[in-house]
């Protein structure tokens, strides 16, 4: 096995012949953990210019105009169901809503780089990667409803239900990664976290296990910048993805609302996954525009400032600069890309409402795949409590 020595130097790389020597990696000693711009890759500025890059232009040098408006559409699309979904919640539609504002970018460059057998875990705020795998929003909306213990079954889309426990899907991931290791298949898993999940022993752990069997999984990091209202900063004292190569694991910074360079350092992830190149990890920064869920209020904890700062890195408005400046962002498809995220909405909205309330005792059925003698006699001091309301409470 060869050794493993602690990196600082930007151009340095893991002394370990697997891993890519070109890829530029944090200096763990000046880069804050918070957005440092010349410390992460970026193809796109924030204007929509495209800068190149010898190392990841290769990566995505089939991104052609069709696809970027695909990807464009992507944006709007999950942008409107988002801000449905808030319009819901408020309405007493819904119990609760983890908005993903301003993390297009970062969930849809990383989730439409997948192949439909590679695996997704992840948290509760990755619903524009659930839109990536095909996921029913009508399956999304019955947990935040409150109408089931899960939305949808994981196999068909190849994505578990999301996990609520802050890093556990990371192990999850892991696991299932070295599984299809042992089973000789070439598919690749990938966990999605927050910059505050990092601070979950559940990541480190992963990392433990991912780096030693060289497992086919990508740890895909949002720092969005705020863990509910922890900044990044009073967790770390170094770049998250600094952290990685710690546990043997290449790491990559990049611009988390810049679709085409998040779309390039997964791609390159997933390839040396899949090719048994290791687990790499990927530390999107992006900036999370709204309230942690809708039981939150970020007025009390963070200032006009800097929302109005990261507003001008908004992933939508520079792609759709980037689009404009090639001429391909006509009326026609701005408005072919409304009318569609208009009817998805209203698709969500009245698949939401259409849902009626499962019958209460059936909260016991999915509790264990077998029967239980404990399970059955709550089940029928619940029923009995159920029979104390007049009218029927069920
Ligand atoms: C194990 C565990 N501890 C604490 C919580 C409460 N909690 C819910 S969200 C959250 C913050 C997570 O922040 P981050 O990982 O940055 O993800 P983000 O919400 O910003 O996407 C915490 C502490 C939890 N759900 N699970
Ligand atoms: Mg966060």
């Amino acid at each position: 096995m060869s050794t493993i020595q602690p990196e600082t130097s930007l151009s340095n790389h893991l002394h370990d012949e697997r891993a890519i020597p070109t890829e530029p990696m944090v200096d763990g000693t000046s880069v804050p953990p918070g957005e440092a711009s010349a410390d992460f890759l970026q193809l796109l500025t924030p204007d929509g210019h495209r800068t190149p890059n010898a190392d990841y232009d290769p990566w995505v040098a089939d991104v052609d105009v069709a696809s970027l408006v695909r990807l464009y559409e992507d944006h709007v699309v999950v942008r409107r169901i988002d801000t449905e979904a808030m319009h819901l919640q408020r309405q007493g539609q819904l119990g609760l809503w983890a908005p993903l504002l301003g993390q297009e970018a970062a969930q849809i460059g990383s989730a439409r780089s997948l192949r439909s057998d590679d695996f997704v875990f992840s948290s509760y705020r990755e619903n524009a990667v659930a839109y990536c795998r095909g996921v029913d929003f009508t399956d999304l909306m019955r947990v935040w409803r409150g109408n089931s213990h899960s939305g949808w079954d994981p196999y068909e889309i190849n994505m578990a239900i999301p996990s609520v426990i802050i890093g556990t899907q990371a192990l999850h991931a892991t696991g299932y990664a070295m599984g299809c290791q042992f089973d000789g298949g070439d598919q690749v898993a990938i966990a999605y976290f927050g910059d505050g999940a990092t601070s979950q022993g559940d990541i480190s752990e992963a990392m433990v296990f991912a780096a030693r069997f060289q497992a086919p999984v990508v740890f895909f990091c949002q720092n969005n910048q705020w863990a509910i209202s922890e900044p990044v900063e009073r967790q770390a004292r170094i770049a998250i993805a600094n952290r990685a190569p710690g546990f043997g694991i290449p790491s990559i910074r990049v611009d988390g609302n810049d679709v085409l360079a998040v779309m390039a350092v997964t791609r390159r992830a997933i390839e040396r996954a899949r090719t048994g190149g290791g687990p790499t990890f990927i530390e999107a920064v992006t900036y999370r525009m709204g309230p942690h869920t809708t039981s939150d209020d970020p007025t009390r904890y963070r200032n006009k400032e800097e929302l109005d700062e990261w507003s001008v890195k908004d992933p939508i408005k520079r792609l759709e600069a980037h689009l404009s400046s090639m001429g391909a962002l006509t009326d026609e498809v701005r408005a072919e890309v409304q009318a569609k995220a208009d009817s998805v909405a209203a698709e969500v909205r009245a698949g939401t409402l259409g849902l009626t309330d499962p019958e209460s005792l059936s909260i016991f059925d999915h509790v264990l795949s077998t029967e239980s003698s404990w399970l059955e006699r709550q089940k029928s001091q619940y029923s009995a409590y159920l029979d104390m309301f007049e009218g029927g409470a069920r």
